[in-house]
């Protein structure tokens, strides 16, 4: 059964790897499965077609014979669920993999988009400047804590889990920032997670669509 995913045409990072479909990228080659792109542009992202996908106009989007699925945690749960290796067996151990991927998307990730929001859209806002230390230290406070937990441990909670893949895209978002410089720690965590083979060829296919726009504009 062949599954396609959506992701941007053009994306506004230029292939860095920070929009959402790369951890989707990410789950399907850590569970093996191939997969086909289908490439949108905003605008396209905002039509009928694309809604009756994503009731929000975005990416990414994932389909799989009848299924048709949006939000990227739902998806690499789905994903996850289907396929071994990003879930434990053991169902206590699952229970606490798939609270670390609520954690990832629900407490981590909220104050990350905000330092984006409050950066880029609303960096030309007279009070932009008074509310980013704000949000720094937001985000301040749940790396120390993060840190903490995580500790000398390689992941989160025993093997490598769809729980860290989440994190680790998550914390990834904050590399522009040079944030997680004063974080060694999370640092390396997020070092490992890059080092995944899986990882590098989920990041190497999203770079490639950055390439070809390139190539194809000059
Ligand atoms: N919570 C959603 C967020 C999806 C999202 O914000 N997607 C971005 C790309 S990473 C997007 O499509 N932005 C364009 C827009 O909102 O118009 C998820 O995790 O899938």
């Amino acid at each position: 059964m062949t599954i396609t995913i959506t992701a941007f045409e053009k994306s506004p990072d230029g292939g860095k790897g920070l929009a959402r479909d790369t951890r989707v990228r990410w789950a399907l080659e850590e569970a093996g499965q191939p997969y086909e792109v289908r490439l949108v542009s905003f605008q396209a992202m905002k039509e009928p077609a694309h809604l009756a996908l994503h009731p929000f106009g975005q990416i990414p989007t994932y389909e799989e014979a009848g299924l048709a699925l949006f939000e990227s945690g739902a998806i690499v749960f789905h994903i996850a669920e289907r396929h071994a290796g990003l879930l434990p067996v053991d169902a206590d151990a699952r229970a606490r993999a798939i609270a670390w991927m609520f954690a990832a998307l629900n407490t981590v990730e909220p104050p990350i988009l905000e330092l984006v929001t409050v950066r880029i859209l609303e960096g030309d806002k007279p009070w932009a400047q008074a509310r980013l230390p704000l949000v720094a230290a937001r985000i301040r406070s749940r790396l120390d804590q993060l840190s903490a937990r995580l500790g000398d441990a390689e992941w989160l909670d025993g093997g490598f889990s769809a729980g860290d893949l989440l994190m680790v895209s998550v914390l990834l978002r904050l590399r522009p920032s040079g944030m997680l410089n004063d974080f060694p720690g999370l640092a390396a965590y997020v070092a490992r997670g890059e080092a995944r083979p899986a990882y590098k060829r989920a990041y190497a296919a999203q770079a490639a669509v950055a390439e070809k726009g390139v190539r194809d504009s000059v």
